[in-house]
């Protein structure tokens, strides 16, 4: 039985450089219109731009609601939500933290794929540290996108701006975050005695700890799921937090 082999003809094997070069042209005109994954490049710019100058469309809907949960006992994850007005300050003394953003309308998982949050951390001495977290989780279903982390960058006494991109570099939302342990009012202060922090937690006393009063959430500072006198007024009046503040301004990335 006759053996049939293909040939490349000499003229043929003369085609295979121009469709390698074609190949790799078409590769660099499909590929997505990015900025360096670190914000800390000398290019990065935090506003994307494509090869005509113009920047691409949002892949995802924008950011509307951004939220900071933890675990209070017994096993509760409560959020307290991220005001867009730059205020909001976390004073909960947890270990780690879960931060859901719910975006604006519907989406789906391909949409979601390469999100990224960037994350400028000011501390005290006005030194600012940059890094990105990829997405953790996905929830289409709630329209939430989620990212576990903490307290690694934004350390007590932290100011940090969270950006969230998409894939291609195009900004969705931001919020400002202060992380101050034991300041429960939310002034930038940690402080004892007349219209302090642990006055505002005497006051709340008794009071189930939930969503329907976020005001108990931020009181459970050692997050046992109830709110004390002694247990979580110890942590206002404990010494590493006492009469500690945040740094003046909150970070900006450089765009
Ligand atoms: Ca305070
Ligand atoms: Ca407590």
């Amino acid at each position: 039985m006759p053996h049939r082999r293909s040939r490349i003809t000499p003229r043929r094997w003369a085609m295979i450089p121009a469709l390698g070069i074609a190949a790799v042209t078409l590769l660099i005109a499909c590929h997505p219109l990015v900025n360096p994954v670190d914000p800390q490049s000398t290019t990065y710019t935090g506003i994307p731009t494509g090869s005509d100058g113009d920047a691409p469309d949002p892949i995802l809907p924008a950011a509307v609601k951004w939220e900071l949960t933890a675990s209070h006992n017994p096993g509760r994850m409560l959020p307290l939500e991220v005001t867009a007005d730059g205020s909001f300050i976390e004073p909960r003394n947890a270990g780690s933290f879960e931060l859901w953003i719910t975006l604006s309308d519907s989406f789906d998982w391909e949409q979601a794929e390469g999100a990224v949050l960037w994350i400028a951390a000011t501390v005290l001495s006005g030194d600012t540290l940059h890094f990105a977290l990829h997405l953790n989780e996905v929830a289409p279903e709630q329209r939430r996108l989620g990212w576990h982390f903490w307290p690694d960058g934004i350390t007590n006494q932290t100011r940090a701006r969270l950006r969230l991109v998409d894939r291609n570099g195009t900004i969705i939302g931001e919020r400002v975050v202060g992380r101050l342990i034991g300041d429960v009012d939310g002034n930038g202060t940690v402080e004892s005695g007349v219209g302090g922090d642990d006055e505002r937690i005497d006051a709340l006393v008794g009071f189930p700890v939930g969503t329907d009063n976020p005001e108990t959430i931020r009181a459970d500072l050692d997050l046992d799921g109830t709110i004390q006198s002694m247990n979580d007024g110890n942590v206002v009046s404990d010494g590493s937090y006492l009469d500690t503040t945040l740094p003046a301004t909150a970070p900006t990335f450089p765009d």
